[in-house]
């Protein structure tokens, strides 16, 4: 194999080892034999040196023309594109997910990449007239300095590239602190950066745990902005780790996301749409469809058409072309899932299918469990109200529209859902009504494109956007310049009044 197998930090646009002298593994979730690489085991001292070779970085980057730095963009776009089939395939040793989604996470980072190369002939201000004479207004972004990223594994290379490339195109300059269950895709993403001659400094990236580092990152002055993607708990902390000293965060937190089906909805459309909500990415999507709510006329039909479909769903190692789910990310996650299952079994929820971890044979190298469907879910119950981040799907009837929008706010977070109906009205009232960042009219609530903004209400996030333009805001600041060309001292408000 050619890989290397031991990864260092990249700062300054330099390999380096971390001051600790100490690694951790990362193992392939669906094959605990499989080493995928050894990565440093960092110190807020590594993160020190590298939000320094990022703040020094920063004062010649923010100076390189936007076009310029598009261009940079567009190299990093077109590698990622020729090698995304060695980048899938890392990834999904490193992260477990089967190999076509895999490529959807590379693409994702393709699409990113170039959209945000592209804004560096746009980062579009405005001109505006005065309310002078001879006096000339227009908005300019300003970037802000070192932005500081912790990124989740879900998404190994999609998600840091949503945070990297909308900063980098503004002016901003960066470090990157990967999960350290999928360091592998952000380390392929920093040699590209290299060899594609973004400058050194430019983008810094430092392995190691959250709870070691996530201080360093968020507490050096020279931090402008953090951007974080994780549980809503971490994200807390992160948000008031920032508010002392007025650092901008941008949080992607929890979801619990819900697809409504009405009693005229296409049933197997609707089968098809929850099989890949609820069990795309083995339920390991803040996207994920964790909620089913069904009208009650049709809820036993759709009970069992998904339960049949779910229960002959081929789960394996993802590398083979013919699996259709991977394992979960780590003990740790699957035992957090099962422990929901035992929960939703205690309050009350049927088990219509799965609910045990699979073992024999090659499975017991991974982290695997069968897809697994609850119905008869009330609103009390906690599998119906907290995040479970695993392939556990929760069944709920309702007897009228109003009563699923209803049940579909019934959440302290706010990310994706969706409908599935044929009545046109009722999808713009469910629309207006559902209050989520995202929402999908009969198409499942995952599937999000990168030039649409993405982020949700309520406790998954803080207000901002990630992808599209919308991201931009994140990453740079507004300066409103005035030029007044009178040659006379014109009052704003008093002189024209
Ligand atoms: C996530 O859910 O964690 O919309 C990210 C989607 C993907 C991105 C999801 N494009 O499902």
């Amino acid at each position: 194999m050619s890989d290397p197998k031991v990864f260092k930090n990249f700062i300054n646009g330099r390999w380096v080892e971390s001051k600790s002298g100490q690694t951790f593994e990362n193992r392939n979730p669906a094959d605990t034999d499989d080493l995928v690489g050894i990565f440093q085991k960092s110190t807020p001292d590594d993160v020190n040196m590298a939000i320094e070779a990022a703040a020094e970085a920063h004062k010649k980057w923010r100076l390189v023309p936007a076009p310029k730095r598009g261009e940079l963009l567009y190299r990093v776009a077109d590698r990622l594109f020729k090698e995304k089939e060695a980048i899938s395939r890392q990834m999904t040793r490193e992260m477990g997910k089967i190999i076509k989604e895999t490529r959807g996470d590379t693409q994702e980072a393709i699409d990113m990449t170039y959209y945000m190369a592209g804004e560096g002939r746009r980062l579009f201000g405005m001109t505006t007239p005065s309310e002078m004479t001879n006096k000339f207004n227009m908005t300019i972004r300003q970037p802000l300095g070192v932005c500081c990223f912790i990124t989740p594994w879900n998404f190994p290379i999609a998600i840091p590239s949503w945070k990297m490339m909308p900063a980098l195109i503004c002016g901003n300059t960066i470090v990157i602190k990967p999960a350290t269950d999928t360091p592998a895709s952000v380390a392929y993403l920093m040699k590209v950066c290299e060899e594609e001659g973004v400058p050194p400094g430019v983008v810094n990236m430092v392995t190691g745990s959250g709870g070691a580092l996530g201080d360093a990152l968020i507490k050096h002055p020279a931090v402008k902005v953090v951007s974080f993607t994780g549980s809503t708990e971490v994200g807390r902390k992160v948000s008031e780790g920032c508010a002392g000293t007025f650092k901008h965060s941008c949080l992607e937190m929890g979801g619990k996301n819900v697809q409504i089906v009405m009693d005229d909805a296409d049933l197997d459309l609707a089968v098809d749409g929850a099989l890949w909500g609820a069990f795309g990415t083995t339920g390991q999507r803040c996207t994920a469809t964790s909620r089913l709510i069904v009208h009650k006329d049709v809820v036993a039909k759709m009970t069992s058409m998904l339960v049949e479909r779910a229960s002959n769903l081929k789960v394996g190692n993802g590398l083979d072309e013919s699996v259709e789910m991977g394992p979960c990310i780590n003990k740790g996650q699957l035992e957090t899932v099962l422990g929901y299952i035992e929960i939703g079994k205690k309050e009350g929820a049927r088990l219509e299918t799965g609910g045990e971890e699979l073992k024999g044979g090659a499975y017991d190298k991974g982290f695997f469990l069968q897809p697994t469907i609850f119905s008869g879910v009330t609103q009390k119950m906690r599998i119906w109200k907290e995040e479970i981040f695993g392939p556990v799907l929760s069944i709920a009837a309702f007897d009228s529209f109003e009563q699923a929008v209803e049940m579909a706010n019934d959440t302290v977070y706010g990310l994706s859902a969706s409908i599935y109906t044929r009545d046109i009205n009722k999808a713009y009232v469910a629309m207006r009504d559902v209050y989520t960042g995202i929402f999908y009219v009969n198409a499942p609530t995952i599937g999000a494109e990168t030039h649409l903004p993405f982020g949700g209400t309520k406790e998954t996030g803080n207000g901002h956007r990630e992808a599209a333009t919308a991201a931009l805001d994140v990453f740079s600041e507004w300066k409103s310049v005035y030029v007044d060309f009178s040659g006379t001292l014109q009052r704003a408000q008093i002189d024209n009044a």
